[in-house]
């Protein structure tokens, strides 16, 4: 592993070793605006977060006190000359909003908490964390959009060539990228260097020959045309006094390469560009700013193409030793393209960046063909492959990738549709061994062919590198069986795979596109993996910045790539995503950022429904469903309704009385629309799918008398079908969750076990190391689906994931950002124990249950300043005992209820063990 960010408090530490003060908590896990340390923020007034730690049961955060100083001295000498918040009497330790002196370009924030307890103790200071502001005004940038236009006849490919390109994508020609750099005199010790840059297109920076960050496809991907981020980088350990270089190189990216399945390029613009500005501070104080201008100097070099989805070609006979070092000569260079101004507003990257997350090394090495060697990284991944030869100088290494193989045992690639996914290394020779990683490509892959080479490669020659949003792992689960552990590191394995800058659908075809219906499946359970607030936060601003004049949303976002808009189930993203955040980690800020478009995308909704308010039959229906038709305008509908409702809850959040209580009312209205068209005196739906009746039982529409009878039908429906699922991309995340819901435990296990067609174990049973885009993707009767469609590596259908985590491990949020905790395992089917574990932004929350010979034992972590509703699964609460004594004289637990078979406790923080004597799960 090379770098995975694992903030997990781990039990042990929230069982600690102590606290050093008077006070039973202490503060940690100190983020801005979620990151930890963040550099370069564009927020003035940031939001401050932490969580409270104890080893003590029951205990509360009274107060706290938060100092943000300019120099860490100061925050030493305990002087906040930035802010002080005081003591302020508040159990919040979430985005808790600076409110201090103004914030400045470039300033540097150090700050830190303390605490006081329920009982009014005073905590220690926490450790000193930091932030860097980033350029707010226009005018603080002084560079020049660079780059270099030539040469151009690579540049013009033409109509006629993209064709050419979907049908013979190894045909394909690609403009290489461009090499920029420039030298500049710092003449006196260096006590800071902060590089701001962007481009349009995708940039590596490099100062005196190394890399400036460990980030891949910078800027990320945005809508251009309107708005351009920023990363700024500390680059002090790489700067020196005397002379220094910076280099560039900049390739298509997003901006004019491929992206999307229209075969097309130049999609914002032909010609990539530069810009970035260097501040110096010396150690005496003096600053001073170096610039992108038209005195640095471009060329072509040893890389030859690199397009995002194609891959790239790199000739090593052409490299300019030094290029990117002081002294080299670069009088063959040519003079610099600029362009004066872009309309994009420019703004501080706010989301994860891709980085590395892991390096995969061959499981075996075949070679179906000879001289063509097949590399199986055992799994299937995104990113790409780092090549290792010692070759005769000119001698072409060609790396080709695919998910699968056929079956001769040869890569399988039909399924990428016009994309070449290839990788060529012309090498330099000498008797080296040479080293090879692309920067501005990534694949969708398990396989790797190598082909080129005179001699049998070794096992080292190919190791594959996957590439993913870097977000704290936050999440995991596992429990005693199998396949369900495979199928939860198949979910996390595809969540990476495709949160690469936008939650993408896949990340092997010529698409890779930010699907909302997608993203909105997904992203509940995405959320119990990786932290991805950050993540989502900036996509969200790519969903509104596609929204459509009359307030619909679209289907995918960024937009530019034309698709349609309004969707049921994929526009709907635009409401349930912000509310998912807010469910997640408390985050009132992004639903008041997004309010007024998602009133006007439920307006808009409204308006097309007519006075019947039933949402016109368009859209994709539930994609990929297995021989189920459900009626787009029943889907639609329920769409419609849930989409109203959460508008509503929404205006209740934000205190927006008056709207609350009209949308409420809409969807009120809907459902009884919902319910005269479309379901039957005896519950039946129209369309009669597992999905119309999951759906209308998911989004509650129907009445109380008609929740059982449609629960009926969806129950005879799963019978029918042997007890197998139908639901496709839109139906299959609520479908268990549903039968939960209605009492059906038993056949939410059934269908969860399963290893027949169609199921996640039968994908697994035949090798599925990633959640399949369908459930017959491969079948032993018919092979491969048609490979127009059929992606090895999608998220939608892991969206169990969440009930994997709700209902197996039962962790849930019991009010938004875990402020209350829900502990409810489900034990059932053949699982006999589950651990699980999630960080919450209040802290670490875990449930440990095992089925033994006395009856249930659970043990469960709940984080300091939360309180938890517990259910124990108990034929009695006097069965109950928690750390060996009746639960209800244990220490912090209160006995409320007995409800659904559970004894219902209310317990304070802390850790607890539960034994439910006797208790067994009904089979
Ligand atoms: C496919 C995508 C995506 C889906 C759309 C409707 O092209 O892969 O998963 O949302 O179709």
């Amino acid at each position: 592993m090379i770098q995975r960010l694992v903030l997990w408090f781990t039990l042990a530490g929230v069982l600690g070793t102590g606290v050093c003060s008077m006070a039973d908590i202490t503060p940690a896990y100190l983020r801005c605006e979620y990151g930890v340390n963040p550099l370069g923020i564009d927020a003035t007034a940031p939001r401050l977060s932490w969580a409270a730690q104890s080893d003590q049961r029951g205990q509360v955060q009274s107060a706290y006190r938060i100092l943000v100083a300019s120099s860490p001295e100061k925050l030493g000498a305990e002087t906040g000359d930035l802010w002080d918040s005081g003591k302020v009497e508040s159990d919040a330790s979430a985005h808790i909003v600076y409110a201090g002196k103004a914030l400045e370009s470039g300033m540097c924030c150090h700050w830190k908490v303390r605490l006081w307890d329920g009982e009014g103790w005073r905590s220690d200071w926490s450790e000193p964390a930091s932030w860097t502001m980033g350029l707010l005004r226009p005018d603080d940038w002084q560079a020049t959009w660079i780059g270099y236009d030539g040469p151009l006849e690579a540049l013009r490919p033409g109509p006629a060539s993209d064709r050419k390109v979907a049908k013979h994508p190894q045909a394909l020609v690609l403009p290489p990228p461009r090499y920029l750099r420039t030298e500049l005199q710092i003449d006196k010790p260096v006590r800071r260097g902060t590089v701001y840059a962007t481009a349009m297109g995708l940039y590596e920076l490099r100062v005196n020959g190394g890399r400036v960050g460990e980030d891949y496809f910078t800027p990320g991907w945005t809508d251009y045309d309107r708005r351009v981020c920023y990363q700024t980088y500390d680059v002090t350990h790489l700067l020196r006094q005397g002379d220094n270089a910076v280099g560039a190189i900049l390739a298509d990216g997003w901006y004019a390469g491929y992206v999307g399945h229209e075969h097309k390029r130049h999609h914002y613009g032909v010609h990539p560009r530069l810009l970035a500005q260097l501040h110096v501070e010396h150690a005496d104080g003096s600053e001073k700013a170096f610039a992108t201008g038209p005195s640095w100097r471009a060329t072509v070099g040893p890389l030859l193409e690199a397009d995002l989805l194609h891959g790239e070609t790199y000739d090593a006979r052409k490299e300019m030793p030094g290029w990117d070092e002081p002294g080299f000569d670069a009088s063959a260079w040519h003079r610099v393209n600029i362009t004066r101004a872009f309309q994009a507003q420019r703004c501080a990257y706010p989301g994860s960046p891709v980085r590395k997350f892991a390096e995969v090394r061959p499981v075996r090495m075949t070679e179906p063909t000879p001289k063509r060697f097949v590399f199986d990284l055992g799994r299937n991944i995104a990113g790409f492959a780092r090549l290792k030869v010692t070759a005769r100088g000119g001698t072409k290494v060609i790396l080709r990738f695919s998910e699968r193989l056929n079956p001769d045992g040869t890569l399988y690639t039909k399924n990428l549709r016009s994309v070449r996914a290839t990788e060529t290394y012309c090498c330099r020779g000498g008797g080296r061994v040479e080293v090879y990683e692309p920067r501005f490509t990534y694949h969708g892959f398990q396989y790797v062919e190598v082909a080129g080479l005179s001699e049998r490669p070794g096992p080292d020659t190919v190791t594959g590198i996957s590439v993913a949003a870097a977000a704290p792992a936050v999440g995991r689960f596992e429990c005693s069986d199998e396949t369900a552990n495979i199928l939860y590191d198949n979910i996390c394995r595809t969540q990476r795979a495709n949160y690469i800058e936008v939650p993408t659908d896949c990340p092997q075809r010529d698409e890779r596109l930010g699907w909302t219906g997608d993203a909105q499946i997904f992203m509940r359970t995405a959320a119990w993996n990786t932290d991805i607030a950050a993540f989502v936060s900036k996509w969200l601003i790519d969903v509104a910045d596609a929204q459509g004049a009359g307030g619909d949303y679209s289907d995918v976002a960024p937009r530019k790539v034309a698709m349609g808009r309004g969707v049921a189930a994929w526009a709907d993203a635009g409401i349930i995503c912000p509310w998912i955040l807010y469910q997640v980690y408390g985050d009132r800020q992004v639903l008041e950022q997004h309010y007024p478009g998602m009133a006007r995308f439920v307006e808009f909704c409204k308006r097309s429904a007519g006075d019947d308010l039933l949402r016109p039959d368009y859209g994709y229906g539930d994609w990929l469903s297995v021989s189920a038709n459900t009626p787009k305008d029943v889907l639609a509908t329920a769409y419609f309704a849930h989409s109203a409702d959460l508008l509503s809850r929404i205006a209740q959040a934000l205190g927006k009385e008056a709207d609350a209580t009209r949308y409420g009312k809409l969807f009120t209205d809907i459902k009884e629309a919902f319910n005269r068209a479309y379901v039957e005196p005896n519950g039946r739906i129209k369309g009669d799918t597992q999905t119309v009746y999951v759906l209308a039982l998911a989004f509650d529409l129907l009445p109380e008398a008609k929740r059982s009878l449609a629960a009926e039908h969806l129950v005879g429906n799963i019978r029918a079908r042997g007890d197998h699922l139908s639901t496709g991309t839109v139906g299959t995340r609520d479908l268990l969750p549903v039968l939960t819901a209605v009492g059906r435990l038993d056949m939410a296990y059934r269908l969860f076990h399963n290893d027949t067609f169609p199921s996640w174990g039968f994908c697994i049973r035949h090798g599925a190391t990633s959640i399949w885009e369908r459930w017959d993707g491969w079948t032993p009767e018919r092979g491969f689906q048609d490979p127009r469609m059929n992606s090895f590596s999608h998220c939608t259908l892991g969206a169990v994931g969440d009930w994997m985590f709700r209902t197996v491990g039962g962790i849930d949020a019991a009010a938004p950002g875990f402020r209350q905790v829900l502990i409810r395992p489900r034990p059932g089917g053949r699982i006999t124990w589950a651990k699980t574990r999630f960080c919450s932004i209040r802290g670490p929350i875990a449930t440990d249950w095992r089925l033994t010979k006395d009856g249930l034992r659970l043990d469960t972590v709940i984080p300091a300043n939360t309180t938890a509703v517990v259910h124990v699964p108990a034929v009695d609460p006097g069965k109950v005992l928690e750390s060996g004594k009746p639960a209800e004289e244990a220490l912090a637990v209160r006995f409320v209820r007995m409800e659904g078979g559970a004894a219902v406790y209310h317990v304070d923080s802390g850790t607890y063990r539960f034994l439910s004597k006797g208790w067994k799960p009904e089979r």
